[in-house]
């Protein structure tokens, strides 16, 4: 009784969203970038996936310096991607087939060509000066302090027009905005108000952690303010909405997700953490120089996780974005196994409580970029930490080794539709370069084949919604210490949801928790179904597989 009570729902727990990269998902016009209409093009193959969510990075007009992710218009649409009109028929089309649309919020930063910049830095009385974040040199004429840019170097640049340095944490092209100036606040309230007007159905935050930065005492994440801002911003305006928000949040602990997420804080749905995808991080050379993957630390992460946020807050489940490698690529096996291995990551993240994100081309298992000349690269910040890692010595084949392994054009490959030319996914010249494994990885294929990865996320997706067991379960972690073998259960009154995975690519054979002996019925495999949980269990490469038991006692609880 006690867990029914404290459970609240919403819509979005049982939904699956899917991540759709603009620039790399359709192209209807044969320029080589994707597009709105293009998009609108697929919304049958997203409706046939079973998706009710999609997440668009950004669409607004843009000089493109991080790929829409610096806008100069928020309430504009970048011409490559089309009108204002293609979005408002994009919505539609999405409504007729129950698809909700969020879009990306970047407001910590502006493009340098908004209007609010281009006013902001033409003089020190501009009504919008304190829109950004501006200060005068140092004593020696450098930079106010130490503060680094994610994409490097100094995140201060000086404007000679009047002699000081404006802030940005990204490029130089992305200047912060003030949010301590209350103008700031009431214009992007404003602006959002209209998105929503038009009938979004929620934003996906960008780097939403950094708005409450403090830069003189060079704090830039979870600032004093931070929580009040979310607060004053949902007053302002989706809370009185029934809608989805995910804050992206790299610094978030357990502790502050409960905050930005608890169901009395009025902030947030939900934020993405990255605790799990950075395990493998070096901890002096960031993603460019990476770790052996290590089960044992990367099961202690997800567990944390899913216990801290049990009773109140709520989990985004996902292995990849735009800004991280291919999941397959990273943590299964693309030479071996890369049906099982995909099979076996989507069975493990799906079936976790909380709401999954797929990021596109994920559901067809497909991998990261071959390129081999930093000439075939096109991110900003792959570019930049390529100038900055050869002026610090670094051979330009071990850049490539870690841009192959961690660089964000990973993700950002043309979506895989056919074999055709160009994967179908346009007939120009694409923007950036097709992987040339669209031949045998692709969607038409996928699709046609009752075996495929993406057979296995429609089921998946089609379970959540099924079985409250997957939405509401309690999650208990088995086998910690196992190298090789990642298992859990899920518990919600009398049913209990075992989940086994094999995340190496030899056979493991391993004895189960007595506590989980039963025999019950298989929702998903990736081999053949099992039904049994016995004492002593063998898992073949990859093998993944979920049983639904009836267990004694409310919540599994023996009585
Ligand atoms: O990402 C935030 C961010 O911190 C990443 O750039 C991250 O630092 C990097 O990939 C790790 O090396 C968001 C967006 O998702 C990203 O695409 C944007 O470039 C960035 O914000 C700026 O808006
Ligand atoms: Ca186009």
């Amino acid at each position: 009784m006690e867990l029914r009570s404290t459970i609240r729902t919403a819509w979005w727990h049982k939904a699956t969203v899917y991540q759709v990269y603009p620039r790399s998902f359709a192209d209807s016009n044969g320029d080589g970038v994707g597009d709105l209409p293009g998009i609108t093009s697929k919304l049958e193959y997203l409706k046939a996936l079973g998706i009710e969510l999609i997440w668009l990075s950004p669409i607004y007009a843009s000089p493109m310096d991080d790929n829409g992710y610096d806008i100069s218009d928020y309430q504009a649409v970048a011409p490559e991607f089309g009108t204002l009109a293609d979005f408002d028929e994009l919505l539609a089309q999405a409504r007729l087939r129950n698809i909700g649309v969020i879009l990306d919020l970047v407001v910590n930063h502006t493009s340098d060509e908004h209007p609010w910049f281009v006013q902001s830095r033409a003089s020190k009385q501009s009504p919008f000066r304190d829109y950004y974040i501006w200060r005068k040199p140092a004593d020696d004429g450098g930079p106010p302090n130490n503060l680094t840019s994610s994409f490097g170097g100094s995140a201060w640049t000086l404007d000679e027009t009047t002699g000081e340095y404006y802030l940005h944490l990204f490029s130089r092209r992305q200047p912060d905005l003030n949010w301590e100036n209350p103008n700031v606040r009431g214009a992007i309230y404003q602006m959002m108000n209209w998105w929503l007007e038009r009938g979004i159905a929620g934003f996906r935050m960008d780097v939403i952690d950094y708005i409450g930065k403090q830069v003189d005492q060079a704090i830039v994440t979870d600032g004093p303010h931070l929580h009040a801002y979310l607060h004053e911003m949902n007053r302002a305006t989706f809370g009185s909405r029934d809608v989805l928000t995910v804050g992206e949040t790299w610094s978030a602990t357990p502790g502050s997700a409960l905050l930005y997420s608890g169901r009395d804080r009025e902030e947030l749905s939900m934020i993405f953490q990255f605790e799990h995808v950075t395990q493998q991080w070096d901890e002096i050379y960031g993603k460019w120089r990476s770790r052996p993957f290590d089960l044992i630390k990367l099961k202690s992460v997800l567990s944390k996780w899913q216990y801290a946020l049990a009773d109140d807050g709520w989990n985004a489940l996902f292995w990849g974005n735009h800004d991280l490698p291919r999941a397959v690529s990273k943590y299964g096996d693309v030479k071996g196994y890369p049906v099982e291995s995909a099979k076996m990551l989507a069975t493990v993240l799906h079936l976790l409580k909380g709401t999954p994100f797929i990021y596109q081309g994920e559901e067809i298992g497909m991998t990261n970029a071959p390129f081999t000349k930093i000439e075939q690269y096109r991110d900003i910040e792959t570019l930049n930490m390529h100038r900055l890692h050869l002026e610090a010595g670094l051979s330009p084949e071990d850049f490539i080794k870690g841009a192959n392994e961690n660089g964000r054009d990973n993700a950002r490959t043309p979506m895989q539709w056919t074999s055709g030319a160009n994967a179908g996914f346009t007939t120009g010249i694409p923007w950036i370069e097709v992987n040339k494994n669209y031949a045998t990885i692709n969607a038409e294929a996928a699709m046609s084949d009752e075996h495929s990865i993406w057979n296995h996320y429609r089921k998946l997706i089609s379970l959540r919604k099924a079985y409250p067991v997957i939405i509401y379960g309690r999650f208990q972690s088995y086998l910690d210490q196992h190298p090789d073998v990642l298992a859990y259960t899920r518990t919600l009154d009398t049913q209990r949801l075992t989940v086994l995975s094999n995340f190496s690519a030899r056979t493991i054979t391993f004895d189960l928790p007595h506590e989980l002996l039963a025999t019950g019925r298989c929702l998903i495999s990736n081999y053949d179904p099992v039904d049994a949980l016995k004492t002593t269990m063998s898992l073949r490469p990859y093998e993944a597989f979920a049983v639904l038991a009836e267990v004694a006692g409310r919540d599994g609880t023996k009585s």
